[in-house]
């Protein structure tokens, strides 16, 4: 048994709670250009080449796939940020985030 064993705790142990992840999920649309949908993964979501390609083409045959997981406030920019730059190109591309269970 060590020392630390037996001595008193002197402050009550602090809960460190474990942050919230909530999934950014990829909607597919009949509209968005699939290199288009590739760029935004790799650009906003830092998806290297091969998995980009993937996720895209998840949402393009299921009509959705999961992007990636993030705290909330990181996963809410990063889906509205990919928003703006395909409504800037006129595409319909959306992105919903939830929390993991
Ligand atoms: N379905 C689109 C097309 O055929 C491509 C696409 C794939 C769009 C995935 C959105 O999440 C998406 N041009």
């Amino acid at each position: 048994m060590s020392d630390s064993d037996l001595k008193p705790r002197l402050q009550p142990r602090t809960k460190v709670e474990k942050p919230k992840l909530y999934r950014v999920i990829l909607l597919n649309d009949d509209f968005t250009p699939r290199e288009f949908v590739v760029l935004v993964l790799k650009g906003e979501f830092r998806l290297d080449e091969a998995s980009a390609e993937k996720v895209m083409m998840t949402a393009h045959q299921k009509g959705a796939c999961v992007v990636s997981v993030y705290p909330k406030d990181v996963a809410e920019t990063k889906a509205t940020r990919a928003i703006d730059a395909a409504q800037r190109l006129g595409y319909p591309l959306q992105f919903t985030v939830e929390p993991e269970e």
